[in-house]
């Protein structure tokens, strides 16, 4: 059975809410999150990084969640929740997939990092300031790209949804506007799904 090493709130929720979708079976192994543990030798085998998420589903241990996404749905997806490989559509999915991580959660990532190492308000506001500016720029070209759209392909709920879903719970607590109007609409949808609200109950109950 596939292992989700865990913790509330990261990123191997992306995970979780993709086996929800394909009603896959796992199991989440929780995770301390202290630094001290995640620079453990025991740790650092299971994720060489010292970050979260892992996951392991028999010889394959891997440690990126877009990946982890990617693998689950070739091996275990029958086709759902993406596009057919080598189609335009597909293209847009990879696109979204990977922007999603590589580029959206990379500036919340800073604000998270940044106020995780200079806690008790020794932020440096030009920094966070930055970084949320780049977060306006990624919701900008969601927004425009979701014109006339239900989910981010067109009509057809994706993982690159689950993917830029996962982005968005993490930017909603770290910028000071709220969601221009059609990735609100987006995001209210998507997150209404009953496997993102089950996802959310496994996560919070750690098992
Ligand atoms: N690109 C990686 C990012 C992993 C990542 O940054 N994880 C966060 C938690 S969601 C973490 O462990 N942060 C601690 C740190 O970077 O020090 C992925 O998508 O899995």
């Amino acid at each position: 059975m596939i292992k989700i090493y865990h913790t509330k709130g990261t990123r191997g929720l992306r995970v979780i809410w993709l086996c929800e979708e394909l009603k896959i079976e796992y199991q989440i192994q929780e995770v301390d999150f202290s630094k001290e543990f995640r620079f453990s030798k025991e740790w650092l085998k299971i994720n060489p990084l010292g970050k979260l998420p892992s996951m392991q589903d028999g010889e394959v241990l891997l440690f990126e969640s877009c990946a982890m996404m990617q693998y689950i749905l070739d091996k275990y997806g029958k086709g759902k929740l993406q596009p057919l490989a080598g189609t335009p559509n597909y293209a847009y999915f990879l696109q979204w997939l990977w922007f999603s991580e590589a580029t959206f959660a990379r500036p919340i990532g800073e604000i998270v990092n940044h106020r995780r190492e200079f806690p008790d308000k020794q932020e440096i506001p030009e920094v966070v300031r930055e970084m949320q500016s780049r977060i306006y720029k990624c919701l900008d070209a969601l927004n425009e790209a979701l014109k006339g759209k239900k989910f981010i392909l067109g009509e057809d709920f994706t993982a690159a949804d689950i993917s830029l879903g996962y982005s968005l719970l993490i930017a909603q607590n770290r910028i000071d506007k709220d969601f221009p109007e059609r990735v609100a609409k987006y995001w209210s949808n998507i997150s209404s799904r009953s496997a993102f609200i089950s996802a959310r109950s496994r996560e919070k109950s750690n098992n």
